[in-house]
């Protein structure tokens, strides 16, 4: 038995010692010391043992599965060593070779000046609402106090898609829309891509973008206007900014300005920029014509409002000084990155 039992470790050891891979470990590892393993038989075969034997046999065989279970660990921990010094070898990094650059977009000034005008209307408390690019003439026109016959309407400034649809060349429709909705008061801008049929230049393209907005309540005077505009423009352009108010006429609004501020390079004086004048125009707006609130179901003898609206792209070059619209379009990353 005792022999049996030796020659038995011997070969368990030189098998353990022979592996070369943790699934041979594990094959020795069941092979002996398993359920039905070959230590195990020995213990099995007990019954064939002197009984007065058996605890000596039964000390021996614990001793062997003892030591093999700790020369199997050990071998299996060596070997696991190993294994993982090999794997570092092969996926060694040279951490000293140059890094690939991630390259990383840049926010378009159109969406830098859109933020800023947003944050600056928020703030006093407006609504951000958005609506569709292809309108219903009556949304776009009819609505607007634009009849028929106007020049706006002529198929050289619009797109038309079919008689009664076309893509919006301003973002009133929006505000239209929510006039309608009836929920009183409106304190809101309405920003978006609007369309015209335009030769692309300097100062115009195809598809450019506004910024409309719209406040209606009781009570609601040029004054509010004025007042609103002129903190829009110092935010915007500087604290030293003047609003200088021109008559004008639009169909939706009476009386009707447009709105110039002092040049901010120069602050008023007259420079290149501002081609000598010190002021630049901005902006058009004015009081909400009675028809279009009436047309979009608000009493005028209870309501009155007031409505303006800028181009972004005309913002956005003023602000970032830059002088041709078609760069805003070519969105070349040399030349996003500057702002
Ligand atoms: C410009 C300046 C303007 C409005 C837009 C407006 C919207 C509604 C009612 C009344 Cl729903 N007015 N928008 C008002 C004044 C000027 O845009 O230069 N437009 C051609």
């Amino acid at each position: 038995m005792k022999e049996k039992l030796q020659r038995m470790k011997e070969e368990a050891l030189k098998q353990i010692h022979s592996s070369d891979k943790l699934e041979k470990l594990n094959e020795v590892k069941v092979n002996f010391l398993g359920k039905k393993g070959e230590l195990t038989a020995v213990l099995k075969g007990m019954k064939d043992v002197a009984p007065e034997d058996r605890p000596k046999v039964g000390q021996m065989v614990n001793d062997v599965r003892a030591e093999l279970e700790k020369v199997l660990e050990d071998a299996k921990k060596k070997m696991e060593r190993f294994l993982r010094e090999e794997q570092m070898k092969r996926e060694e990094i040279d951490v000293t070779l140059p890094a690939k650059k991630n390259k990383v977009g840049h926010r378009h000034p159109n969406t830098i000046a859109l933020e800023e005008v947003e944050r600056i209307f928020v703030g006093m408390g407006y609504e951000v609402v958005e609506g569709p690019e292809v309108e219903l003439d009556y949304y776009n026109f009819e609505a607007l106090n634009i009849p028929a016959e106007h020049p706006a309407k002529d198929e050289q400034d619009t797109f038309f898609i079919g008689k009664d649809i076309l893509l919006r060349t301003q973002t009133s429709p929006v505000q239209v829309r929510e006039m309608e909705k009836g929920k009183l008061p409106i304190r809101m801008i309405a920003p978006g891509r609007v369309f015209r049929s335009d030769e692309v230049d300097a100062t115009h393209s195809p598809s450019f973008h506004q910024i409309e907005g719209l406040v209606i309540d009781k009570d609601i005077t040029f004054g509010d206007l004025k007042g609103t505009l002129a903190e829009f423009a110092k935010e915007l352009f500087g604290e030293n900014t003047k609003v200088k108010f021109r008559p004008h006429h639009f169909p939706f609004t009476e009386p009707s300005a447009e709105v110039d501020v002092t040049c901010f390079k120069c602050g008023g004086k007259g420079c290149r920029f501002c081609k000598g004048s010190g002021w630049i125009e901005i902006l058009g707006c004015g009081m909400v014509h009675p028809k279009v609130l009436k047309m979009s179901g608000i009493d005028p003898e209870e309501y009155a409002g007031f409505a303006f609206g800028v181009g972004l792209e005309r913002i956005a070059l003023l602000k970032y000084e830059i002088d041709d619209m078609r760069l805003l379009y070519e969105n070349d990353i040399r030349f996003l990155k500057q702002f």
